[in-house]
């Protein structure tokens, strides 16, 4: 095993200052030419340094320096790596390789999918198209000669401004690409097959004209349109929030269905998975449609961030993933919002951020608590692919926006500036976007800094914020006490305090929001941000001479774990009142957390103090009908069972908390039956067309919510609602969702199964989600043996391990989505989990890597489960020719 420090960073001897590569593709073996023109990093190099190039799985043909071909003695070659010594300090490499596409199961480097080639580079993958320095801060001037079979192959694209493009003899074509902008290997690409595309011209800030182009297989070009105005309202966004402007002639997105993650962002030919371009009402639900947003967003976000300034080493890779993340999220509310009432707009906002939230509790903070966590910098890994985490992309925006909390608006727009000021056209590193940042800050605020902030970069694991208070409302005087503690992380023992910008207001019995007028040291707070920084801080607020409710971390000002000393009436009163509605619904939230646990406690009895709270919480929220649909429906959704196992104290059975939540739901269901039956008809428009707007969208969210209550716990003659709905939709929002309250709570093979398989059998990515909802039928349902069904499942002939897509839709929604029938008892979950996490270990590493995270927080179950986990671990672990990938993944977790 092999471990890389972040430490351990050394410029290279050389820089590659300009790279020119023919490509021949041919499936089983193509060839590739490279011409690298080479220069000594800085005077420090010498005539002796050697040029040193990584390469894997590649078939070296010839090496010529300077014009004289070498013989095998005169450079050295290992499976990894090819030196030549004594290069001198500059010179021109040529190369000739050849590798193999339609070998390549791992969609690494340059591959086949469906007969089309793609690439994949980042991180490490261009190694496996031919010898280069593949590092990030090596940045090279590409032109790119595509020759390829003009019948099976007719198009072929690469980045940046097509030079030519004509026919060759023998039916081949050619076409010759020029990339103006100096980038690292991990942003090349090129695509070849057969695609049609979509395209549109627009118009730059700079009056110059730029085209547009969506790639798909032919017979999808009516799945193209949204990612288009996506990509164009990208573009726009970028402009008017962050004067950045497109800076190419061209802007392609290709689709693949293979691909290991969602999309990735190479300079002007962006490849992306299917799953984030396709997009009309039959096939994609609401949230695919703003999944489809955020993504295309995301990918041309990092065209400044990510490619104008790039990243210094892989340590970094926050520095492009957390800045881009958050610049996503804010491009996503604001679309979200747009052309809304200034009420619906601030609700839409709100729902934005508690999604973020959502997936932050549920999936960060357990990596965090878990043998994984590292730092959003991660200081060593041994396996770069792994690190593409929550951490650094979640928790590394919410790191972006505690400093976005800080600064504003305005200073951070001015730190972004002198970011592309100093580094345009660089690779750099975290510490120099918080320096730029903090030169912002203090060009308007000489007396502050980011120094203590910094610590968010290097230290893992969730800080814990413990908050009290006393008020004498005689004096008008409220004393907050915080106190902050972060638990130990594999290598980080004890960690300095974090500086934690901590949002808040004072409700009072009005539900008004109180002055904050701090007693002392008033740079403490700056609006209505309170500045902790010690571990231990108290706060004195003047001038509250009635009675007020804290709120405290308003809209998750800080990626922490806050306590408070908050009585059940306080939250009932919060989760109906308080002014922000990321609190509110976070009141709730707790409220429901305390029932579900008071049920867990009472074994399955429904009668206690806490349910009572939380069907107090339900029923107002169902009162207040100035509530939008779409925040009623996330306000009236219990925690999921991830945020509950982490939340609860000790060792947890997930089975058994699986049944106090649905206990808690068939109790809630049965008391609000009438509301929500209401709420489900006022909503039920099967003949109205389908658009998907913000209004739509939530009134859809409400409408589906109600109906998974009214039929959960449901007997059958009571599933006729969610038939109905399956029968009479028109879009796959609706569809889905009476699709799945049939699958969850009815017997197993529910004719509407088959029906949909017929339907869109030729659709990849609905028959995805057709194994996806019978992959996680849960363990109340107990007319269904669903581990039998995964199996069966596994034998069907739609299903393959070898479509990334596919293995996550039904070994991923299984081992990942479905906790009360993972953890089952019998260890059988996790043993069929071991076979699979095997299998596709020979097949994809990476993707095996991340189903292996399945068993991270092992060591948080109940006994008799953590002996079978640690025997499936045990076993993966054992096995032969385990991946570096899935290696380091188990090895954390037996540690
Ligand atoms: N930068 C790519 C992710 C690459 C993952 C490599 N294992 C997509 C993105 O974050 O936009
Ligand atoms: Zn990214």
């Amino acid at each position: 095993t092999v471990t890389f420090y972040r430490k351990d960073y050394k410029t290279p001897n050389h820089r590659i200052v300009k790279t020119d590569l023919v490509f021949e593709l041919n499936p089983s073996r193509t060839k590739v030419k490279s011409r690298l023109q080479f220069e000594a990093w800085d005077a420090q190099v010498n005539d002796l340094a050697a040029l040193e190039l990584d390469g894997e799985a590649l078939e070296l043909e010839s090496v010529t320096l300077n014009g004289r071909q070498l013989s095998n003695t005169e450079y050295l070659q290992t499976d990894t790596s090819l030196t030549i010594p004594h290069a001198g300090r500059h010179g021109v490499l040529e190369l000739t390789v050849y590798n193999q596409p339609d070998q390549n199961t791992r969609l690494e480097g340059l591959y086949v999918s469906n007969g089309n080639f793609f690439t994949q580079c980042e991180a490490q993958g261009f190694r496996r198209i031919t010898y280069f320095p593949d590092r990030p801060d090596v940045l090279s001037k590409f032109t790119v000669t595509l020759i390829a079979n003009k019948a099976s192959h007719p198009v072929t694209l690469s980045n940046g401004n097509l030079l030519e493009a004509r026919d060759l003899d023998d039916g081949l074509h050619l076409s010759r690409w020029e990339d103006p902008f100096p980038k690292p290997a991990y942003l090349f690409a090129l695509v070849g097959g057969n695609f049609v595309c979509q395209e549109e011209t627009i118009t730059k800030g700079n009056g110059q004209t730029a085209l547009l182009q969506v790639w798909v297989e032919p017979g999808n070009l009516d799945k193209t349109d949204f990612a288009m105005q996506s990509l164009k309202r990208s573009i726009e966004w970028d402009r008017q929030r962050f004067g950045l402007d497109l800076d190419l002639d061209r802007f392609m997105i290709v689709a693949t269905a293979d691909f290991n993650m969602g999309a990735m962002e190479n300079k002007g030919l962006n490849i992306f998975n299917t799953k984030f371009v396709f997009a009309n009402p039959q096939l994609a639900t609401d949230v695919d449609f703003e999944n489809v947003e955020s993504v295309v967003g995301h990918e041309y976000f990092h065209n400044w961030t990510g490619n104008r300034v790039t990243c210094q080493d892989w340590f970094q890779l926050s520095l492009k993933e957390g800045l881009t993340v958050f610049r996503d999220q804010e491009f996503s509310a604001d679309m979200l919002a747009h052309g809304l009432s200034p009420e619906q707009a601030a609700s839409a906002r709100a729902v934005k951020r508690i999604d973020d939230v959502k997936v932050l509790r549920a999936a960060q903070f357990p990596e965090d608590a878990g043998p994984m966590a590292h730092p959003i910098r991660p200081d060593s890994y041994q396996e770069i692919n792994n690190f593409y985490t929550v951490t650094v992309y979640e928790k590394g925006a919410e790191v972006i926006r505690m400093q976005h909390t800080l600064l504003g608006e305005a200073l951070f727009q001015r730190g972004m500036q002198i970011y592309f000021e100093r580094h345009d056209g660089q690779a750099a590193t975290c510490e120099q976007f918080v320096s730029a940042m903090e030169t912002a800050l203090q060009e308007s605020n000489p007396g502050l800094n980011l120094q203590q902030f910094r610590h968010w970069y290097s230290q893992a694991g969730t800080p814990e914020v413990h908050a009290s208070w006393a008020h004498d409302v005689s004096l008008g005087e409220l004393t907050l006490i915080l106190k902050q503690r972060c638990a130990p992380t594999p290598g980080q023992a004890s960690k300095p305090a974090f500086h934690i910008p901590i949002r808040l207001g004072f409700v009072d019995q009005q539900g008004c929001d109180q002055a904050l007028l701090l007693k002392g040291d008033a740079t403490a707070l700056r609006g209505d941000v309170l500045n902790l920084t010690q571990t231990e801080q108290r706060f004195v607020f003047t001038g509250l001479r009635t009675p007020v409710v804290p709120s405290l971390l308003r809209g998750f000002s800080a990626p922490v774990n806050l306590r408070t000393s908050h009585s059940s009436a306080d939250l009932i009163f919060l989760a109906a009142h308080d002014n922000d509605p990321f609190n509110r619904w976070d009141a709730g939230q707790q409220v429901y957390a305390k029932a579900v646990q008071e049920v867990l406690k009472r074994q399955g009895d429904t009668h206690g103090e806490a349910v009572q709270a939380a069907l107090e919480v339900f029923g107002n929220l169902l009162n207040d009908h100035r509530l939008s649909d779409g925040y009623l429906a996330i306000a009236l959704q219990l925690p999921g069972e991830g945020a509950l196992f982490e939340q609860q104290e000790g060792l947890v059975d997930p089975v058994a908390l699986h049944m106090a939540r649905c206990a808690l739901r068939d109790r809630i269901s049965a008391q609000f039956q009438g509301e929500l039956m209401a709420l489900y008809k006022a909503r039920y428009k099967p003949g109205e067309a389908y658009a998907y707007t913000t209004v739509a969208a939530g009134e859809r969210a409400l409408k589906n919510l109600c109906l998974s209550y009214l039929v959960a716990g449901a007997e059958p003659e009571d599933l006729a609602l969610a038939q109905q709905q399956y029968a009479e939709c028109n879009n796959m929002t609706d569809r889905v969702a009476a699709l799945s309250a049939l699958v969850y709570n009815g017997p197993a093979n529910t004719p509407e199964l088959a029906h949909y398989y017929q339907l869109f059998g030729h659709e990849a990515l609905a028959i995805d989600k057709w194994f996806m909802l019978q992959a996680t039928v849960p363990a109340s349902n107990t007319d269904v043996d669903t581990l039998a069904q995964v199996k069966t499942l596994l034998k069907h002939p739609a299903f393959t391990l070898k479509n990334p897509n596919r293995a996550r839709s039904l070994l991923g929604a299984f081992a990942m989505q479905n906790p009360s029938v993972f953890h089952q008892h019998s260890g059988q979950g996790y043993a069929l989990w071991a076979d699979l996490v095997i299998e596709l270990n020979g097949i994809n590493p990476q993707v095996a890597a991340r189903m292996a995270r399945a068993l991270d927080r092992w060591t948080k179950l109940v006994t008799p489960l953590q002996v079978h986990a640690r025997q499936a671990l045990e076993r993966i672990h054992g096995t032969s020719q385990l991946s570096p990938d899935v290696r380091e993944v188990i090895g954390k977790a037996l540690a």
